[in-house]
């Protein structure tokens, strides 16, 4: 069988071509690989199909393109993978084309946010034949063999007789040492990381990857809807398998991984076995990685650094409790202290806090708190997001009994809490209180830190044009903002505000406009002539 699988990304968001080409030639793209349908690739591939991959960072792939590929390769299946409710209403566009281009081929979405809202996603978007839910190795592959009667694959949401069924869930794979590495091979494409990303992942311009060596996160906290996509459980693979992929990127002449798992501190054991096998191993890939505060892990700190751990990022989100209970972050501002702490006295390079302001119940002596907080914390890169609120998370469910959010209408869309949340301060507040602790932060550290600020503005010299480095420190000084600069498009490093606004508003968009612009584009045009040199069918 050939399968097509397509990850969307939203234009400008989150990942950006390079000026230059890679030696190989690829396409030098700075963001992050779409880990998801490299993995399904692999699997497919070792099963014996044939298997092509389009990632939308790629400026040589666009819908047309993909169509145009899809009617000359006739692809048994076409697995289109979104991560997140922004890049929804851009896969529901191109399923409609595809449907409109090719009334046979078999389309299927995948992804967190296909599987969480899965009945409605299948009613909005009848052309698509099969929306899969969760992990998708085995489904893909079991999939593949029942195309044209699914109805004893489990995880599978499709139409029968005009009427959308629901086959049984999945059982939660806890073997995933099965699966092959991730195909990173076959795509025209070699990544960087660089700072057009709002989290300084490893800050290095080797070729950079990710990898998930663990699935999953159990704690409750409301604005996050993985526990639900799995299942509350945190599952993960061995370290010898981990450290094996780790090897096998070095090989590949890869220099930077950022582990792209929920909470990676969870278990001491598969950590210290994990820097152990590198260490022994000889790699020497620097990576990055995220986790919670109160990690029982904190005494591998030193062992992480030493296996060349560059960067660990903490989800923080507030310097005020009555905030955190509210989040029901389970964590305590003192267990933020120390495992900051531990985290620079163990050596580790680049210590990043997620923060988010716009939270329920919290006041501006609340936000101000945060950024004292922000500013006492030993914290090389912070970032300050407003909270928005997505299906399938606890606080969309509050904001439903509350009557804040309708689940029938809203459910594809997502908004800052301020927005429909009256216990929020009001968004204009927020942005003007953020400004000044941006401000009254970035002067903090520089006067109180400067050692630690110079050098890790010396890295970011070194990796990022100076005019970008000069913005992103004089950005919270300017006044406010007449509309996107160049370099505020290219500098998305501390916040992306306005092109995160143009997101939102987007996915409230109906599907009478969305079909509008569909019939706008004329998905039977010839591709344009760069596309032929994709894949090299010049
Ligand atoms: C890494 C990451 C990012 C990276 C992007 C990585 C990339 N490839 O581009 C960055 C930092 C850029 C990012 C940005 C954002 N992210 Co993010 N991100 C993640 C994270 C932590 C991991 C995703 C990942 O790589 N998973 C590993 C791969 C292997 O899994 P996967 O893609 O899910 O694929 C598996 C299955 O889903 C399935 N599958 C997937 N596709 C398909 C297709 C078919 C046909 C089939 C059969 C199966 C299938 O099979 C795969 C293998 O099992 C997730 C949390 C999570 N655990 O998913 C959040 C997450 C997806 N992000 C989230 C959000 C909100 C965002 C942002 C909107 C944040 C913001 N406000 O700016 C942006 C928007 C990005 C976008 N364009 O969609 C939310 C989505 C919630 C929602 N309902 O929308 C999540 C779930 C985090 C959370 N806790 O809530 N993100």
């Amino acid at each position: 069988m050939r399968v097509f699988l397509i990850h969307i990304r939203d234009p400008q968001f989150y990942a950006l071509p390079a000026a230059s080409r890679a030696k190989n030639g690829n396409i030098r793209i700075m963001g992050f690989p779409p880990i998801g349908i490299m993995s399904l690739s692999a699997v497919v591939k070792r099963a014996g199909h044939e298997c092509v991959m389009f990632d939308q960072a790629n400026p040589e792939t666009p819908n047309e393109v993909i169509i145009y590929e899809i009617r000359r390769q006739k692809p048994d299946l076409v697995g289109i993978s979104f991560l997140s409710t922004t890049s929804y209403p851009y896969a529901k566009i191109l399923a409609r084309q595809i449907r409109a281009a090719d009334a046979r081929v078999r389309l299927a979405f995948g992804g967190v946010f296909a599987t969480l809202n899965h009945q409605l996603v299948k009613l909005q978007c009848p052309e698509v034949d099969f929306v899969c839910r969760g992990d998708g190795e085995q489904l893909i592959l079991d999939l593949l063999v029942k195309l044209d009667d699914p109805s004893d694959v489990a995880g599978v949401t499709w139409t029968k007789d005009r009427r959308v069924v629901q086959n049984p869930q999945r059982k939660l794979d806890r073997d995933l040492d099965q699966w092959p590495f991730p195909d990173r091979e076959s795509l025209p494409l070699d990544f960087i990381e660089s700072m057009p990303l709002d989290v300084p992942a490893v800050l290095s311009m080797e070729r950079f990857t990710t990898m998930q060596t663990s699935r999953g996160c159990p704690w409750p906290c409301v604005f996050c809807d993985i526990p639900i996509f799995n299942e509350g459980k945190w599952r993960a693979r061995s370290p010898q398998h981990v450290v094996a992929e780790l090897n096998h990127l070095q090989a590949l002449g890869y220099g930077g991984v950022y582990f792209v798992d929920d909470h990676f501190l969870l278990q001491p054991k598969r950590i210290e076995a994990i820097c152990k096998g590198i260490n022994e191993s000889g790699v020497t890939i620097q990576w990055g990685c995220e986790g919670r505060v109160d990690s029982t892990a904190q005494h591998l700190f030193p062992a992480m650094a030493k296996a060349h751990c560059r960067t660990l990022m903490f989800g923080i989100e507030s310097g005020s409790q009555k905030v955190l209970d509210r989040l029901k972050k389970e964590q305590t501002l003192a267990e933020v202290e120390s495992s900051v702490n531990n985290a620079k006295n163990a050596g580790i390079e680049i210590v990043h806090g997620f923060f988010v302001v716009g939270n329920p119940d919290e006041t501006v002596e609340d936000m101000r708190a945060t950024f004292a907080f922000a500013a006492k914390l030993r914290l090389d890169t912070f970032g300050f997001n407003r909270l928005c609120v997505y299906r399938g998370t606890p606080l969309w469910q509050e904001y439903v009994s509350r009557g804040l959010v309708d689940d029938g209408a809203d459910w594809y869309k997502y908004f800052k809490c301020s927005e429909i949340d009256p216990t929020c301060l009001p968004g204009p507040v927020i942005n003007n209180e953020r400004t000044m602790g941006l401000r009254r932060l970035f002067a903090y550290k520089l006067l109180h830190y400067p050692v630690q600020t110079l050098r890790l503005l010396r890295r970011f010299m070194r990796h990022m044009p100076a005019r970008d480095v000069v913005y992103l420190i004089v950005k919270p000084f300017l006044g406010k903002k007449r509309g996107l600069t160049r370099n505020e498009v290219l500098s998305r490093a501390v916040e992306h505000q306005m092109l995160k606004d143009a997101a939102a508003n987007l996915t409230n968009v109906p599907d009478t406009l969305l079909e509008s612009v569909v019939a706008g584009e004329d998905a039977s045009r010839e591709p344009r002539a760069y596309a032929l040199k994709f894949q090299g069918h010049s």
